[in-house]
């Protein structure tokens, strides 16, 4: 990692415990109480997510998958030759190798993550599987504009934003996203997005509170964690996982469900339960086509091609600006 791209962050920004310590208690102080989804990514929290992407009822992983499969050489064929592609937030990079095998003359590859270790190793692994590829990571927090590196220069410039991250945004936030994404890539450039899309609520509702409690575990793993590293109080079950799906919103929403009235002590700080209230720790929104399409509008994207599973639950959209 180079280390002159690592200034992505205003300098004014809190340490990343002392920035949780914050969240956490703004979150808890706040009516409704909601925590930020972000901080389910620990190191179990990860692990667990894993374990979601290969459960019977969680279809966006595989389906995603399947289509970047199924499409790859016409999605591909979307991006300008000799692009460097960006992508935001690069987890693994299980699935832009869908992607790569079909893009023999990027100028460079570049994965963009908070997470500066994970970057590393999945840079190093990709340099070893396709040793022509550039791969220029960045260490940034993708949701703030950020400088490309200089091996980028003028060549054109795609983007690449796929899992359905963009559901975690509020519509407005996912917005301000893709204009954040448009001003890091340019003018002329191209984005490709993974979205999922509204469904019978059965088959959206069972995704998120899947029959063995891999979700459920994957939630409530948000209190082990602020117990762990914020000196939390939060005592084992006393509170439990619920999803549903909220139809005016088009949204999955998480929350931890108080079982009973208690008080809870965080880093010296004390937060009221009732009993049945509820902290919302996610949102997932769902799309139609014409509903993202209209919402990528609104940044400055211009609807290309979109690719579609057979059923109908994922979908894939070529933008550009
Ligand atoms: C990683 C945000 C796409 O919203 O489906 C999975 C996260 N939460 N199960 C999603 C998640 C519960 C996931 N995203």
């Amino acid at each position: 990692v180079n280390p002159r791209f690592e200034g992505a962050s205003p300098i004014s920004r809190l340490p990343d415990d002392r920035q949780f310590l914050e969240d956490v208690w703004d979150g808890l102080a706040a009516t409704p109480k909601a925590l930020p989804a972000k901080y389910f990514y620990d190191a179990a929290g990860s692990e667990l997510f894993e374990g979601i992407t290969g459960l019977a009822e969680y279809y966006p992983t595989r389906t995603e998958l399947r289509i970047l499969d199924e499409h790859g050489p016409a999605i591909a064929a979307a991006l300008p030759s000799g692009a460097a592609l960006v992508e935001f937030g690069a987890g693994s990079t299980v699935k832009v190798r869908r992607l790569l095998r079909h893009l023999r003359d990027l100028t460079a590859y570049v994965p963009v993550d908070v997470s500066g270790e994970f970057l590393t190793a999945q840079a190093e692994g990709l340099r070893r599987d396709i040793p022509d590829l550039a791969v220029e990571p960045v260490v940034a927090d993708f949701t703030r504009p950020f400088a490309l590196p200089a091996t980028v220069g003028n060549a054109p410039r795609a983007g690449f934003f796929p899992g359905s991250t963009i559901g975690n945004f509020r519509p407005e936030e996912a917005i301000r996203l893709l204009d954040t994404f448009g001003a890091i890539l340019g003018e002329g450039s191209q984005l490709i997005v993974g979205v999922d899309l509204v469904k019978d609520t059965d088959v959206l509702e069972a995704a998120y509170d899947d029959a063995s409690g891999v979700t459920a575990a994957f939630n409530l793993n948000l209190l082990t964690r602020i117990n762990r590293e914020l000196a939390g109080g939060f005592a084992d079950d006393s509170f439990h996982h619920r999803a549903f799906f909220n139809a005016a919103a088009s949204r999955i929403e998480m929350h931890l469900v108080s079982r009973e009235a208690q008080e809870i002590d965080i880093a010296g700080r004390r937060f009221d339960f009732a009993a049945g209230e509820s902290i919302h720790t996610e949102n997932s929104y769902k799309y139609s086509i014409a509903s993202f399409r209209d919402l990528a509008a609104q940044a400055g994207w211009a609807a290309g091609e979109v690719w579609t599973d057979p059923d109908g639950l994922f979908s894939v959209h070529a933008l550009r600006r």
